[in-house]
């Protein structure tokens, strides 16, 4: 059974894995240890993960980065309009008020939803996971944003089924890291808990955790985060820098060329890396557009000065996280910096001042997600036996509950789970129930959600099976914040009044006191709107609970089954091209190789006819190569591959003959 880690970011993707009692970060096939986060649609294959990179400049209107900002989101939210001005890919707006990806391929018009791309991303990083482990990968662990709605969190589960991965967990990423900052400590001093701070910042947003650690446990206290503060902001300032400076300098419009917007933003990212190191940096930019070969430098100091709103945002999740584990800095024993946009050196300053301590980076900055996200999934594996550690981590956002009748609990706006509730939690209510209950789980505090997002999570509707009601009854339901970070229904109980006994003869349960029914849902089911059906024997009578959830959005169980197929033939065409390409290689090798033995090796063993009658078919076949069948399929490289070794056989047969007898004679002689 597989334990892998998978840490999905908008620029890089890092796989873990728990081998042997240790965790292993995964290579891929160029031999890195991050992948970038980009699906790339060539002519006749995809590209994904490192090739898509690669193949980006070559494809700039059907690659596809930063899949992960638009997971569950609304195509007309303002953020969204803005994140697709970057994305030279055409877009519009799906039925359902979600974003849909055009892209052209094999003359076809595709369009793809963000969490298909997802899905393709993930069955990247589980193609090289099965590669490195020699089995097929399912069960793992992935990280997500601890602002991710419930929505976007059932998106990936849904991203994760269409592949089939079956995720053990989805856990905030700052919960994983910790993980794999406590599980190793074996030197907590006293009982009392230390805290540590945890601070991730990607490519797109800033997470803030706070953490409470014990031998053997971390439980979160915290979570606070700015969705939308990340490295690529900070990219962005010195693209406008530049794109003004070009502009008086060369006149050219850089905003005005998809092409020269693309090159001039990664020439920005590259540049601001420089800066982390050296005090000034140089840009130079050949051809960029209108034939203009394009220079610059820029100071870290200007940089900084620039960047200094941004610089300044991050104070905010910090003293949101502090301030919601009702901490202040000095009870803080360390500030562990994550996430490789925090290598800019303004930002440990920044923190420093901020948490009146320099923070530190025992981790691996860029893998430290996926290596908990492994460590969480050896925990959960039912494979593996690991050491006793307890994680609790909490719930980002505050929880509502309403029924037909109004919000249920004595909370205002009919809180259940408060922000800061522990992860997973179960919690059982009592429901007045005559036929079915409705049931609507919504985010109680909108403003505490990324903008554009809506508080609605799902309706429920929860019946009994076979259940007549003569009187009034009550229903204890179970309702659960699960170990994803999803509202589901867990269990629903139904206590009837039985005063008089005789009135229930006839019913279904003579004596009818409590009838339990477990409903799972969330775990593995992904339907949009599905109905559970578990039921306990009650005497000799059976009795079903019926939950029906809507999700406001999400796909289906047809839909996801659809999408599934989908990706399957279209990882099949990659395999496909990946076995033709293979196959025109060993042809175009075959053909130099024989070439050079037919006048060193296979000389004597050769007629002049035949070594003749042989370079022609080589220069034929070479011919061919690079002219007509430069294209063609695997079968075509095959025949004419075929042809040719039938053709040199004979003398390659001679000459291995020869080569035999010489190592007898010689074996031979070394026996007198
Ligand atoms: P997210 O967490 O937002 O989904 P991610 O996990 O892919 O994204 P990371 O890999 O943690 O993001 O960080 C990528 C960011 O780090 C990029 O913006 C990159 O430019 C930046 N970065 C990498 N190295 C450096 C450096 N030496 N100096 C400054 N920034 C850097
Ligand atoms: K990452
Ligand atoms: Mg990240």
């Amino acid at each position: 059974m597989s334990v892998v880690g998978f840490d999905i970011g908008n620029e890089n993707c890092v796989i873990a894995v728990v081998k042997q009692g240790g965790v292993d970060v995964l290579l891929n096939e160029e031999s890195k240890r991050e992948t970038p986060a980009v699906v790339c649609f060539g002519e006749k294959q995809r590209f994904l993960g490192s090739s898509g990179a690669a193949s980006a400049m070559m494809h700039p209107k059907s690659t596809v980065s930063q899949v992960k900002r638009l997971i569950g989101r609304k195509f007309s939210d303002p953020d969204v309009q803005k994140d697709l001005k970057m994305l030279p890919v055409e877009t519009s707006e799906g039925s359902d008020g979600g974003i849909l990806i055009h892209l052209k391929y094999l003359k076809e018009n595709h369009r793809f939803t963000p969490v298909q791309i997802l899905a393709m991303l993930f069955s990247h990083l589980k193609t090289i996971a099965e590669k490195d482990l020699g089995i097929l990968v399912s069960d793992c662990v992935i990280g997500v944003p601890s602002y991710f709605t419930d929505l976007q969190r059932r998106a990936y589960l849904n991203a994760a089924a269409i592949v089939g991965l079956k995720p053990l967990r989805l856990i905030h990423d700052c919960t994983a890291t910790g993980i794999g900052y406590g599980i190793y400590k074996a030197d907590f001093p006293s009982a009392a808990p230390i805290y540590v701070a945890f601070v991730d910042i990607g490519h797109c947003d800033t997470q803030v955790s706070i953490a409470a650690f014990q031998a053997g446990k971390i439980k979160i206290l915290s979570h606070a985060f700015d969705w939308s503060l990340g490295g690529r902001d900070f990219d962005e300032v010195l693209f406008s820098y530049f794109a003004g400076k070009f502009r008086e300098q060369y006149s050219i419009d850089v905003y005005s060329n998809a092409r020269a917007c693309i090159r001039l933003r990664s020439a920005c990212e590259k540049l601001k890396k420089v800066l982390s190191a050296n005090a000034e940096a140089p840009l130079n930019i050949e051809c960029l557009m209108d034939e203009k070969d394009v220079k610059g430098l820029i100071k870290r100091e200007d940089f900084e000065k620039l960047a200094s709103g941004l610089l300044e945002r991050i104070r905010v999740p910090c003293n949101k996280a502090l301030a919601d584990a009702g901490l202040t800095v000095e009870k803080i024993h360390s500030v562990e910096l994550v996430g490789s946009g925090s290598r800019i050196p303004a930002i440990t300053r920044l923190l420093t001042s901020l948490f009146k301590r320099e923070p530190r980076r025992t981790l691996n900055a860029s893998e430290c997600v996926a290596r908990g996200c492994a460590l969480q999934c050896a925990m959960l594996s039912p494979a593996l036996r690991v050491k006793e550690y307890k994680v609790q981590d909490c719930s980002p956002f505050s929880i509502g509950l309403s029924s037909e009748e109004g919000p249920i609990s004595a909370e205002p706006k009919g809180v259940i789970f408060p922000r800061g509730q522990p992860i997973p939690t179960v919690k059982t209510l009592t429901f007045r129930f005559s036929n079915l209950l409705r049931l609507e789980a919504f985010y109680a505090n909108p403003s505490e959600l990324p903008p554009g997002m809506s508080p609605k999570i799902s309706r429920f509707t929860i019946g009994f099976h076979g259940y007549h009601p003569i009187r009034m009854a009550e229903v204890k339901v179970g309702v659960q914040l699960n170990l994803h970070g999803i509202v589901c229904i867990k269990s629903a109980r139904l206590i009837e009044d039985h005063v008089d006994n005789s009135v229930t003869t006839g019913n279904h349960h003579s004596d009818s006191k409590a009838m339990d029914a477990e409903h799972i849902s969330g775990e593995d089911d992904n339907a949009f709107l599905q109905a559970g059906c578990m039921g306990k024997d009650n005497g000799n009578k059976k009795l079903h609970v019926l939950v029906s959830e809507d999700t406001y959005g999400g796909m289906t169980k047809a839909e996801i089954s659809e999408a599934e197929e989908k990706e399957i033939r279209l990882a099949h065409q990659d395999t496909t091209m990946e076995l033709t390409k293979d196959k025109r290689n060993a042809l175009e090798s075959y053909i130099y190789e024989t070439r050079t033995k037919l006048f060193n090796t296979y000389r004597s063993f050769a007629t002049e006819e035949e070594r003749e009658r042989i370079s022609r078919s080589l220069r034929e076949s070479e011919e061919w190569l690079y002219g007509d069948g430069d294209d063609e399929t695997v079968h075509a490289y095959s025949a004419i591959l075929e042809d040719l070794r039938q053709l040199v056989n004979p003398v390659e047969n001679r000459y291995k003959d020869e080569a035999a007898r010489v190592e007898a004679t010689r074996d031979l002689l070394s026996y007198i």
